[in-house]
Parts: C-alpha cells; structure tokens; sequence
C-alpha cells in the first residue's frame, strides 16, 4: 500500500517537525485498512502528501499527543492542524483540497453516502449498479474498500462467491486506478499477519 521507503519511527524517535507549506503528513501503519482509506483519497485526490509509519508495538511518545486514541491513521497539515479518525480524515481531505471531489455535492447524496458507510456491515448493495451506491468510484467506496482486500489475504474471497453483485463490485473496485495503484501483494500481506501473530512480533 504505501512506498517502501516509508519511515517507520517508534519509542525514542525524535518528535515531527513542521509539516512544510503545501503538504500534509499522514501518520500511518503499512497494513492497516483504516489508514488505507485515507491513503486511498490521498491517492484519488492527487494531493502531496508525506507518510511516517507509525511502530504501533512500541509507539513513539510524541504519538500520543497527536492523537487521543493514538491510533493510525492520523493527519497532520502545515497550520500544525490534526485530524484523526479514518472517516473524518477522508472527509477533510475531501473538503480541504480542490481536487477530483469524491463526496457530492448534494446534501441529500452526501447523506446517503454516509448511511451506506453505516450501513456497511450488512452490505447493502444496489443491484443495478456496478460500483454499490453509483455508478462512479466515490469516497465511500474507498472507505469500505480495505475490508475487501483483505479478503484476499485472508484467503476468504470465497465469501463474495454467493452475491454476485458484490462480487461484479469488488471485481470492479480492482479496476480502479487509485485501487489498483495502492493495492498490496497477497505475499506482503501474508507476511505482515505471520509476523504480527508471533509474540513480541512487529
Ligand atoms: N476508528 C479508527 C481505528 C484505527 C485503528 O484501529 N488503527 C489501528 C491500526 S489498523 C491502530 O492504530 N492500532 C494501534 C493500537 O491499537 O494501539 C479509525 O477509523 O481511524
């Protein structure tokens, strides 16, 4: 999902500097599907952005303050602003910048976007559609989209095999540039979950 290159700080790193004008840094987890939603607007919105991985076994100190649950993902723009909270942090960036706008316009639209994001769980799917919700890549596709790829991972793509919209959907999602772009090898994710099982591990 992320460069490789990508630092990853923990216990003991020097705190953050100034996030310079023009962009933002987002602290982030190489594997971690909430952090992939904010990735994946980032992406879609083309906004220049930096990214410090975040050691989530052994938290830099300084982590603690940008965020009261201290999890990631979390944004941090040049006015010294935070945001947190996978959700929100997609909404900013939708808001703050100008680029492709991914929530529409429209209240009444805006508004069932969200009721699908809550609706998530139970998979609601408009069967006339190709991408559930519209026919066009928005941010709440984004935002649900990390659970799918974890499927894969897991080995469980079996799941969608009885709902073939879902399936046509998640066939589809794939297609995305922005998708496509950040998605993580079957392997790196396979490695990712031995290490993070073992104790002590990651
Ligand atoms: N509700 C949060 C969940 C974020 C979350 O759970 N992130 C995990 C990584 S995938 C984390 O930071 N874990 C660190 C911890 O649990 O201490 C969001 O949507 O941003």
């Amino acid at each position: 999902m992320l460069e490789e290159s990508a630092r990853i700080l923990g216990k003991g790193s020097t705190p953050l500097g100034l996030v310079p004008e023009g962009l933002i840094c987002i602290c982030s987890m190489r594997f971690c599907p909430f952090a992939e939603r904010t990735h994946l607007v980032l992406k879609a919105e083309g906004i220049r952005h930096e990214v410090t991985c975040i050691n989530l076994k052994d938290k830099p100190e300084w982590f603690f303050k940008k965020n009261p649950f201290s999890l990631v993902p979390v944004l941090e723009n040049s006015q010294g602003q935070l945001i947190y909270e996978s959700a929100i942090t997609c909404e900013y960036l939708d808001e703050a910048y100008s680029g492709k706008k991914l929530l529409p316009d429209d209240p009444y639209e805006r508004a069932r976007q969200k009721m699908v994001f809550e609706l998530f769980s139970k998979v609601l799917i408009n069967k006339q559609k190709t991408f559930y919700g519209g026919n066009s890549v928005t941010i709440i596709k984004y935002v649900n989209w990390p659970w799918f790829e974890w499927l894969e991972a897991m080995k469980l793509n079996e799941c969608v095999d009885h709902t073939p919209e879902l399936k046509l959907w998640v066939a589809a999602m794939r297609e995305d540039p922005t998708v496509s772009a950040l998605l993580t090898g079957v392997k790196d994710w396979q490695g990712f979950i031995e290490l993070y099982l073992q104790p002590g591990g990651l």
